[in-house]
């Protein structure tokens, strides 16, 4: 029987989950909090979904007009992060949940906007402070070390409209504000910090990701967030000023805290063995790793100065921007990891970003998820090696996960045999990609309790091995529920990850 004393694993490494407050928190409007981007994220459904596949995500194309109008008229729309699980009012029972499989780390972010309500407030908000404060002793209590985003897809709003998100310093300042008052605050209770989430994503999701709305053409000739290179890395190079200052912050206040970045991982494949679909993929792979080696290395990396010259692309900084990268980097290197693209020569010398997350080809060797993802556990060994190589820091997984149409029970309950198969895969590449040599910390299921998507914000898009009853309209009980899969990473976490096998699963 595999047991820990067989485990690869390292004895004290950190099983989990990872959530967003965007996603789960609800309360949009309570104790102050003031309104965020996230809160105008329409729900996009399944059926109305299918034509996106290899197109930039929906809630890319939000525009000045559609926000306005979200403003005024929120009856007319579906917003479901503006209700999430409930999280805010339910999370004893729900972290509960989550430690009955043992957890020993809890992802969440903080919403910024519950903490300064318009982002850039002259005080910051006691009751917000004052939730955190629970959730991370609750984190506690039940032996789960909370691992704190600090912004998760959730400029507030205000900065957003007055200020185009982080087009502006004003935002890189505000947010280093912000981050300082939380470090404070939570010395000694948050071990490990994060700065943003994928924050390459700013090159497909300007909107969601760096709080950047534009206004409509309304001639309709182009979508005003399609290109626009020059915004996308200027907004970059500013996230990466106030990442580095977060960083430089967290290190001054609490000596003993870490902090990490979070890349959305594109590993790429070449299509076929021609040196010029090769070529893609490093051009592709330049565009992914920009944003670690700024994060982790502390500087400009070579490959850029030609697409940026070639490009047109001026990045504006400010006098000690330079020095503040060098001396900001992170302490470990963190990442999402759902799947693998695949790349062909685009008969360009020096090419724009592909601008999509789903890959347009389709790999012949992989099966798709529900949503049209590939599922490669194989890739992931791969990219694992290939950071660990690049950086030598300690990495962590901060989201790997299976969205599915779950069709659950009265009792919340499914049979979900393909979540168990994608997660036994994955945990037996991780612990291949640790007998490597890679040195990995943690590993953080995305939405271990069921949750409002980022992408689409439905909630039938379920990630959970803990099932919540609510639908894509906020209608249902809020009572939870166990999964076949929760038995299985009960089981799993408690051999250290040693135990993969799926056919003994005890369902208490
Ligand atoms: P959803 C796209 C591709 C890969 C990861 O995504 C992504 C996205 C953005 O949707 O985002 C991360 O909910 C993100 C989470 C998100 C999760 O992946 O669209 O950090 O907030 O929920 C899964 O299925």
């Amino acid at each position: 029987m595999a047991d820990a004393s067989t485990s690869v694993f390292p004895k004290d490494f950190l099983w989990g989950g990872a959530t967003a407050a965007n996603q789960i928190e609800g309360a949009f409007d309570e104790d102050g909090r003031g309104l965020a981007t996230s809160d105008f994220a329409p729900f996009i459904s399944r059926e109305a979904n299918r034509g996106y596949e290899g197109n930039p995500l929906p809630h890319n194309s939000m525009t000045l007009e559609m926000l306005q109008d979200a403003l005024e008229h929120p009856e007319n729309y579906n917003l479901p992060k503006r209700r999430g699980i409930d999280f805010y009012h339910r999370f004893r029972e729900q972290l509960e949940a989550l430690a009955g499989m043992g957890f020993k780390v809890f992802r969440m972010s903080i919403s910024w906007s519950r903490i300064f309500p318009n982002g850039d407030d002259a005080e910051p908000n006691e009751a917000g402070l004052a939730f955190y404060d629970q959730v991370f002793d609750e984190c506690h209590r039940l032996g789960m070390e909370p691992l704190v985003t600090l912004c998760h897809f959730d400029t507030p709003l205000h900065l957003a409209l007055e200020y185009g998100g982080f087009q502006s310093r004003h935002t890189v300042d505000a947010f280093e504000r912000y981050a300082e008052t939380v470090f404070r605050r939570y010395k000694g209770k948050v071990k490990y910090w994060l700065t943003f989430n994928e924050i390459n994503n700013v090159l497909t999701n300007p909107f969601t990701c760096s709080g950047v709305v534009l206004p409509d053409p309304h001639d309709g000739t182009h979508n005003p967030y399609k290109g626009n290179w020059q915004m996308k890395y200027q907004v970059s190079h500013n996230q990466f000023v106030a990442s580095a200052k977060a960083v430089i912050k967290c290190h001054e206040i609490d000596p003993n805290a870490k902090i990490g970045n979070m890349l959305c991982r594109l590993e790429n494949y070449a299509e076929t063995p021609k040196p010029e679909d090769q070529l893609q993929v490093l051009f592709e792979d330049h565009f992914n790793w920009f944003y670690s080696d700024v994060q982790a290395k502390g500087e400009y990396p070579y490959y850029m100065k030609r697409f940026f010259d070639e490009n047109d692309i001026h990045i504006e900084m400010e006098p000690g921007d330079l020095e503040t990268l060098r001396v900001g980097t992170v302490d470990f290197v963190t990442i999402s990891y759902y799947m693998t693209y695949i790349m062909r020569y685009k008969g360009e010398t020096v090419p724009k970003p592909s601008g999509s997350l789903v890959t347009a080809i389709k790999n012949p060797y992989l099966k798709v998820s529900q949503w049209g993802w590939p599922i490669d556990p194989i890739g992931f060994r791969i990219t694992l090696n290939h950071i660990y190589d690049r950086y030598h820091l300690p990495i962590f997984i901060s989201e790997n996960g299976l969205g599915a149409n779950d069709q659950l029970d009265e009792n919340g309950y499914v049979e979900d045999d393909y979540r168990i198969e994608y997660l036994r895969a994955h945990v037996e590449q991780l612990a291949e990609a640790i007998k490597d040599g890679v040195d990995v910390f943690g590993y953080a299921w995305w939405g271990p309790i069921d949750l409002v998507s980022s992408g689409t914000s439905e909630i039938s898009k379920r990630y959970g091995f803990v099932s919540v009853d609510i639908d894509d309209y906020g209608n249902g009980t809020l009572k939870l529920g166990r999964k076949k899969s929760y038995y299985y990473y009960k089981k799993l976490i408690a051999s250290n990850g040693a135990d993969l096998s799926t056919d003994d699963i005890v369902m208490e």
